[in-house]
């Protein structure tokens, strides 16, 4: 398993849980200095002026880029795969499309999590899982070209009422026509929803694309009251290969954060 550590680029996602705030240049040194592997970057979109950057400064850093989230899409533009408004859905697959390719030509899957939207009458969950599953279907082929997987996040109920499982994730997957989606499995989420995290991990086996390693408060990992050592066995057991991505809140700061989830890795992945 390798390690990642999250950067935010999106002012509008103040307080949301990314460890680093000030610059791609910043968050590359400090994660390098501290033994991570990449980053996973949260831009306001493909064409932000920083991105253009983004390679130089991976190879400067001796990084690799883990993955990229969509979730600016929302919060910044209000856009969703389920809005009712088809030209709104229109605009939210352009823009994730976008991501992907950003992030394909650097080797790196797109995550979808908030863009997944969620559903109010009298817009039925069914009609919503159908415009989910024709997005997934339309990109999933995209993120192929690059050889890499698109990934799905299952999000708590107080996120979304659509995904919340890996149960609900798993049927998601085995509906589309294109087998290039995987599961993002966030432990923060997975501790409200899931039965038990260990055997929800097992049961997605395969189809694990991507983690995010964070504690039940979402602060970083250990600092918490998650069972760590149950998830990194379940990781083991299904010999998963992928990147552990620290998306947890910046407490006690962004560099406290990052070496605790560094720590975490040392005492429970590597041993
Ligand atoms: C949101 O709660 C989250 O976990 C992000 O990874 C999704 O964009
Ligand atoms: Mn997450």
């Amino acid at each position: 398993m390798k390690l990642s550590v999250t950067v935010s680029l999106v002012p509008e996602a103040k307080g949301g849980p990314f460890v680093f705030w000030n610059g791609l240049d910043d968050a590359c040194q400090l994660a390098h200095q501290l033994g991570y592997h990449a980053i996973e970057v949260f831009p306001p979109d493909a064409e932000h002026p920083e991105i253009a950057e983004l390679p130089s400064i991976l190879l400067r850093h001796h990084l690799k880029l883990a993955a990229m989230g969509t979730g600016a899409g929302w919060v910044k533009h209000k856009l969703r795969l389920t809005d009712p408004n088809p030209d709104t859905r229109a605009k939210a697959v352009e823009f994730i499309q976008k991501i992907i390719e950003l992030a394909g030509s650097l080797n790196a899957p797109a995550i979808i999590g908030s863009m997944q939207g969620r559903f109010e009458a009298p817009v039925t969950r069914d009609q919503a899982m159908t415009w989910l599953t024709e997005a997934l279907n339309t990109l999933g082929p995209v993120a192929e070209k690059y050889g890499v997987p698109l990934l799905i996040e299952p999000l708590n109920r107080y996120e979304t009422n659509l995904i919340n499982t890996v149960e609900h994730g798993l049927q998601l997957l085995s509906s589309l026509h294109t087998k290039n989606v995987r599961l993002l499995l966030d432990l923060f989420h997975m501790n409200i929803e899931e039965v038990s995290i260990g055997d929800s991990i097992r049961d997605a086996g395969a189809a694990v694309g991507h983690i995010h390693w964070v504690d039940s408060n979402r602060r970083a990992a250990t600092l918490g009251h998650l069972n760590l050592a149950e998830a990194a066995k379940a990781l083991k057991d299904i010999d998963y290969k992928g990147y552990l991505s620290a998306e947890v809140l910046p407490l006690p700061s962004s560099y406290e954060a990052a070496r605790k989830t560094i720590e975490s890795y040392r005492n429970l992945i590597l041993f």
